[in-house]
């Protein structure tokens, strides 16, 4: 191999107060696990000298908790960019401690590019191999790789022995060129590779390889439930009758759909739906469904830009791997989430919202307006680029306490010009072709709950008339009756009119 084998503590030795890390990786999958334990372990032993260390880190999506968990709790991230999951990172950030910037998941490499976040002083690479000329074979996920690796001063590798050399071919590491020298992306199908099996680093830039053995910090899901099944047929038989009625066409169209359990019970109910002819998904995150689908034949290819899966399905993937080697790609997000390549395939889109309001309008990212959950993701790179955007999520949350169909969201982070289709398991709001007060009607009377339909009717008749009727002093008094009564269903509209 010809590089140094260093320990994950000598390794993190070279990342200083004030440095940006860049990390391989998206959602926990392919994010490196060794070296960033350390790094909190070092900022400890300085916050106890009294002295201050705090990093930057620059990644494709979420990592595991060996990154944003470990050193949000010693207090080591002063900036993160793009997406989290982690819920010690979230408490920090809603406490004001880190200073997150929630971006496009596409839009996160080419930014980095640009230098809107300042240097990549080291970047830390997941791979399951390396070649003495600085070939770098990715393991679970493209993210951002090629990009910091360009960028970084200083390279390390973590040779993970979890991952097999298995999944060498299984990437397509593409990097677009920046403006005003950009060209078209030339990918025309979902399963057309236009770059290399590797990533190709300059191997003096390598400071060392840690050998590892630690899988991906996958999360598991919980059983579909009965809602969650409703949803997901809900989607598959609006989906059916879209091609009946020759919208989406016979051959049908790929498929995006974003993480969790809804996401993992919608593409159980479209691989069972006969109806719909086997397809294709480009996307960014592919989960434990799709590869059952694939198995099945009923999930043609899979362009992702990670397999965020379990361990046990990811190892299944390894041993199997001359049936999933023309059926799966893997890109850095950048192309798995372009905008261009979205439009240009048709791209169906299916996130989860937290909120929704009467008029399409879309909160995926904030509770009650002001707590960060998560983060934006790809929902947006695919929702507003998509041929047919949806969203889905429960009608409410909370036993019910909480309305996810509002009268105006608490943040907005999809808007009415981009979202389509509106699914509950109470039913399915198709937003196309009409005028706001079409749409409060239909995602009223198909998706609220029976307990906050005549109450969401009560708001509007009480609403100025106008292209987009409001109460204005009442559009965020649900939550407000949230925040002082606990139960939305306790709204008196009288008090805010
Ligand atoms: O709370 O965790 O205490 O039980 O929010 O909600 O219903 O379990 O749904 O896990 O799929 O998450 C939008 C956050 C949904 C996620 C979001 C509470 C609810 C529960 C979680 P508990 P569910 P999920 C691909 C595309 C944005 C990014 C994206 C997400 C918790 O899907 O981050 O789509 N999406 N990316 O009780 C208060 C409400 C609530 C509420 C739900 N209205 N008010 N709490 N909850 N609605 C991924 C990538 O880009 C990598």
């Amino acid at each position: 191999m010809g590089f140094n084998i260093i320990s994950a503590a000598e390794a993190a030795s070279c990342i200083k107060h004030g440095y940006n890390i860049g990390l391989s990786g998206f959602t926990p999958a392919g994010t490196p696990k060794a070296v960033t334990p350390e790094i909190a372990k070092i900022a400890e032993e300085e916050h106890a000298k009294g002295n201050p260390f705090q990093i930057g880190i620059l990644t494709g999506a979420s990592t595991g908790d060996a990154t944003d968990g470990i050193l949000a709790r010693v207090k080591a991230i002063r900036y993160r960019a793009p997406y989290t999951t982690n819920p010690d990172f979230r408490k920090a950030v809603n406490n004001g401690e880190i200073a997150y910037n929630d971006i496009h998941l596409s839009q996160m490499a080419q930014e980095v590019r640009y230098g809107f976040m300042g240097k990549v002083n080291v970047a830390i690479l997941e791979a399951c191999e390396i070649t003495p000329d600085g070939k770098v074979y990715l393991t679970a996920a493209g993210g951002i790789a090629p990009t910091i690796a360009r960028l970084a001063d200083k390279i390390i590798i973590e040779l993970n022995a979890a991952h097999s050399k298995n999944g060498m071919g299984l990437h397509d590491v593409y990097e677009p060129l920046d403006p005003p020298y950009r060209r078209e992306i030339p990918i025309f199908k979902p399963s057309d590779r236009i770059g290399l099996p590797y990533v190709q680093v300059d191997p003096k830039k390598i400071i060392g390889v840690v050998e590892v053995n630690t899988p991906d910090q996958a999360r598991s899901f919980t059983a579909p439930d009965p809602i969650t099944d409703q949803i997901g047929q809900n989607v598959a038989d609006f989906l059916a009758a879209d091609m009946k009625r020759g919208i989406i066409p016979a051959g049908f169209l790929p498929l995006q759909s974003g993480v969790g359990n809804i996401a993992n019970a919608v593409l159980g109910a479209l691989g069972r739906d006969k109806t719909i002819p086997a397809f294709e998904m480009y996307t960014e995150v592919l989960q434990d469904a799709v590869v059952d689908l694939i198995r099945q034949g009923r999930v043609k290819f899979g362009s992702t830009c990670s397999l965020t899966v379990t361990n046990e399905c990811l190892q299944s993937i390894y041993d199997d791997i001359d049936f999933f080697r023309d059926k799966l790609v893997m890109r850095p997000s950048e192309i798995s989430n372009s905008p261009e390549i979205i439009r240009r395939l048709g791209v169906i889109s299916i996130n989860t919202a937290i909120e929704a309001d009467i008029y399409g309008n879309v909160n995926s990212t904030h509770i009650s307006g002001t707590k960060m959950m998560n983060g934006i993701g790809g929902s947006g790179d695919f929702t507003r680029n998509a041929y047919i955007s949806i969203f889905t999520c429960p009608s409410v949350a909370k036993e019910g306490r909480i309305s996810a169909i509002v009268p105006m969201v608490s943040h907005e982070d999809h808007s009415e010009h981009d979202v389509n289709i509106i699914i509950t398991e109470q039913g399915v709001a198709d937003l196309r072709g009409k005028s706001p007060v079409e749409r409060a009607k239909a995602i009223i009377e198909n998706c609220a709950h029976p307990d906050y339909k005549n109450i969401l009717w009560d708001y509007v008749k009480m609403s100025s008339k106008g292209q987009t009727p409001h109460c204005i002093p009442a559009a965020l008094a649900m939550h407000d009756t949230l925040a002082k009564k606990g139960d939305m269903r306790l709204i008196d509209w009288a008090e805010y009119k």
